[in-house]
């Protein structure tokens, strides 16, 4: 048995923002298995992989006792851009590994003969359902982790350890939502399809992250009004942010979140090169991004763009082309 007080001392040590413990029980199936069955991971195989890890950490690591849950707050400013707020920065996921592997080798050295398992978003770990049992927020109406402190501006890491702790958290006994349902209304597509379920091909954060080599279905197209990576909407309507922690420099906004939509219709190869690498724009590629970009302009009829988009109608993407056909027909004629 070891000190949780020590432990989450490490934790917070390494960087992190919060950090809590929980017991390493199996999750009820239907959590993730209903989301399945209804077919809300769209085109995410991988969500449909690795299923009994995901419900049981004990296949991830034998033995496991123990599992921590890591938070780092990451809102910085209200400034408008079209990039989710998460992704205005260094990529976290580059953040959260660095800190969790300060995390990892502290805590190798602090009890001796511990072995860890360390996950950061794409491993099989259902992180909200591990930070809410650690008492570190609740999963709101939105489908988001929500914190007393940050709200939901946080991003998420998870270690689980093969050994039990001298105290654990339980879940918080509360309902921040309450009556409110401004999220669900607020959503432009009714992705949020039930209180804290959210149906991922109708979200505009996959078509526009995970959906990048494809086309974005064209129901969809005109919510992509300001938009062209991520979505923050139905966070920036939730009264439970109003008041944002500013998050540590590692997620201080790069110059690529203050570009117009049009200048990243129109980036080029070299600008790509200087503004991505790094950030997690990254995941949608020059391709992914520029076709994000020409359906933003068609979304919000954008004029001044006719060049922008007559230009990239001869692009050597096809989908690049087809969003900016797609846009051009919603300009009309010039
Ligand atoms: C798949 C995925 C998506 C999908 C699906 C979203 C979703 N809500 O599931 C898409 C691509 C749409 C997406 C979008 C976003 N994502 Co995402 N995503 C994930 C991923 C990889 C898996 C989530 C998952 O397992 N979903 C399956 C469903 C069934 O599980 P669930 O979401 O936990 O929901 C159930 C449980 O929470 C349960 N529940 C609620 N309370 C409780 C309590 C207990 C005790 C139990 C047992 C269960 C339970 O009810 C829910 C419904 O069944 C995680 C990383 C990870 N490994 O966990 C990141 C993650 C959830 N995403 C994250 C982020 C930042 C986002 C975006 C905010 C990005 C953006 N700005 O565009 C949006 C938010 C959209 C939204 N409103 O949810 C962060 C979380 C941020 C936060 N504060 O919540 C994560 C944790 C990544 C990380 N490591 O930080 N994402
Ligand atoms: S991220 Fe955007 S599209 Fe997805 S559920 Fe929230 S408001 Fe809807
Ligand atoms: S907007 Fe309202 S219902 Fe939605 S998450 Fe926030 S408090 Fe909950």
């Amino acid at each position: 048995m070891i000190s949780s007080a020590r432990l989450l001392q490490l934790a917070h040590d390494a960087g992190f923002d919060r950090a809590g413990l929980s017991r390493a029980e199996p999750i009820p199936r239907e959590t993730l298995l209903d989301w399945l069955a209804a077919g809300h991971h769209a085109d995410l195989d991988w969500m449909n992989e690795r299923v009994e890890e995901r419900l049981d950490v004990t296949r991830l690591l034998p033995n496991a006792k123990t599992v921590v849950s890591l938070v780092c707050n990451y809102w910085h400013t209200d400034d408008a851009s079209p990039i989710a707020r998460y992704a205005r920065g260094r990529d976290y996921h580059a953040t959260m590994r660095d800190r969790l592997r300060t995390l990892r080798r502290s805590v190798r050295t602090a009890f001796a003969g511990v072995s860890d398992y360390g996950a950061v978003d794409a491993n099989p770990v259902m992180e909200k359902v591990w930070a809410v049992r650690a008492g570190l927020g609740t999963v709101t109406k939105n489908g988001c982790f929500t914190t007393h402190d940050f709200g939901s501006w946080v991003v998420l890491a998870t270690m689980i350890l093969d050994v039990e702790c001298d105290a654990y958290a339980s879940p918080l006994d509360e309902d921040p939502c309450g009556r409110c349902r401004i999220c669900i209304d607020a959503c432009p597509t009714s992705a949020i399809v039930k209180d804290r379920v959210v149906d991922a091909g109708a979200c505009l954060s996959y078509q526009t992250i995970e959906n990048a080599e494809d086309s974005v279905p064209e129901s969809l197209r005109p919510a992509l009004n300001g938009f062209i990576f991520g979505c923050d909407i139905c966070q920036d309507v939730c009264p439970l942010n109003v008041t944002p922690i500013k998050g540590g420099s590692r997620f201080e906004p790069r110059s690529v979140s203050r570009e117009s939509i049009r200048a990243l219709a129109a980036m080029s190869k070299a600008e790509f090169d200087a503004w991505i690498p790094g950030t997690a724009l990254a995941r949608a590629g020059f391709d992914g991004l520029r076709r994000n970009a020409a359906y933003a302009l068609g979304a919000v009829k954008d004029t001044g763009a006719r060049g922008v988009l007559e230009k990239l109608r001869s692009d050597a993407n096809p989908h690049v082309v087809e969003a900016a056909t797609w846009a051009l027909g919603k300009l009309g004629a010039s």
